[in-house]
């Protein structure tokens, strides 16, 4: 028999009595949502719902149309659980305060609607990255930032939602890694991967190589180790363009997926509080690293929401070679 998310939930409740019942009704909202999005992502191509919106997002990028479907449907489906106090996502400028002066709103939800946008005109793999925080002490809702403005250790719930050959949602509670795979004909998640756990060393790395010439000196060398063969294997590299999709292959294949800071974008390209913070924390929970190459991901103090930071996330023995790389 199988495992539908609604029952693992309930197994979850019995096996870890303390975890809030909100929570776990603040995550069913990803699966109403994700279950909307992916049913417009896998008719993309049939319906006039391609090409950008000629609208531009707080990054300076044209939206594209699937984008804001998800933004819209997260944010309605978010909005509805009186447990959520705010809402932040990478397609809106500023976090967006909900039942205000409620007491029962007690959490933050930030996340990137659709990422790896430049790959759905072509089919390629895309995802819905989420991170869920408590409202911290002495917060109203009228002090959004604060709410979002937190560690990524603080995260209470976090994880993604992959619209790939399958649709798959992988979350963490502090409670281990789970995947589920979304069955089209019963309409459910079922639980495919349980307590996952990133292998120790991969055989894939993962960096677009095309700015090899501009990258900071440390991760080319980094990457002449790798492909020389000193990490003792053989190598191959894979890069989708979607961090979520590149980061999925690397928590169930292991290696490394790194995105460093380059001339166009000095603090890297991808954004720590819904894009870098929610992947790291399943890392950290699958045995893996994340790091900014300065300090892990969880422990940065982020200063606005839509901040960026390089990332580099992968298994233990490639995190290793990496620090020892940069500190030779
Ligand atoms: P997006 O959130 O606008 O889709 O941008 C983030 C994406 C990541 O998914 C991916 O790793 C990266 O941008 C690819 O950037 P590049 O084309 O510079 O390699
Ligand atoms: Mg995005």
């Amino acid at each position: 028999m199988f495992t539908t998310f609604q029952q693992h939930i309930v197994q979850e409740q019995t096996r870890r009595p303390g975890s809030p019942v909100e929570l776990q009704w603040l995550l069913s909202g990803v699966i109403l949502a994700s279950k909307l999005i992916q049913s417009q992502v896998r008719r993309a191509g049939l319906i006039d719902i391609l090409g950008a919106v000629n609208e531009i997002n707080p990054q300076g990028e044209v939206q594209q149309k699937l984008d804001v479907y998800a933004n819209e449907t997260l944010i309605k489906c978010f909005g509805l659980r009186e447990s959520v106090g705010v809402i932040a996502s990478e397609e809106n400028e500023f976090p967006i305060a909900v039942h205000p002066n409620s007491p029962e709103a007690q959490y933050a939800i930030v996340f990137d609607p659709l990422d790896g946008s430049s790959n759905i005109d072509v089919a390629v793999t895309i995802g819905t990255t989420f991170s869920i925080l408590r409202r911290p002490e002495n917060c109203d809702t009228s002090d959004t930032l604060n709410w979002v403005l937190q560690p990524g250790r603080q995260q209470v719930a976090a994880g993604y939602v992959l619209y790939g050959s399958s649709t798959v949602l992988v979350y963490s509670m502090g409670n281990g890694v789970h995947g589920f795979t979304f069955d089209p004909s019963i309409g459910s998640y079922i639980l495919s991967h349980e307590n996952i756990k990133m292998p120790e060393q991969g055989t894939y790395y993962s960096i677009n190589e095309a700015y090899n010439e501009i990258f900071p000196s440390k991760y080319v060398e980094y990457i002449k180790r790798v492909r020389k063969g000193e990490l003792g294997k053989f190598y191959s590299s894979r890069f989708i363009g979607s961090m979520v999709a590149d980061f999925h292959r690397t928590l169930l294949r292991g290696g490394i997926f790194i995105y460093p800071e380059t001339p166009n974008y000095p603090n890297g390209r991808l954004r720590l509080l819904y894009e870098a913070n929610p992947i790291a924390y399943i890392a950290e929970q699958a045995g893996g690293m994340a790091t900014n190459s300065v300090q892990p991901i969880l422990d940065i103090q982020p200063h606005e929401l839509h901040q960026r930071t390089p990332l580099v996330i992968g298994g233990k023995s490639e995190m290793e070679a990496f620090m020892n790389c940069i500190q030779d």
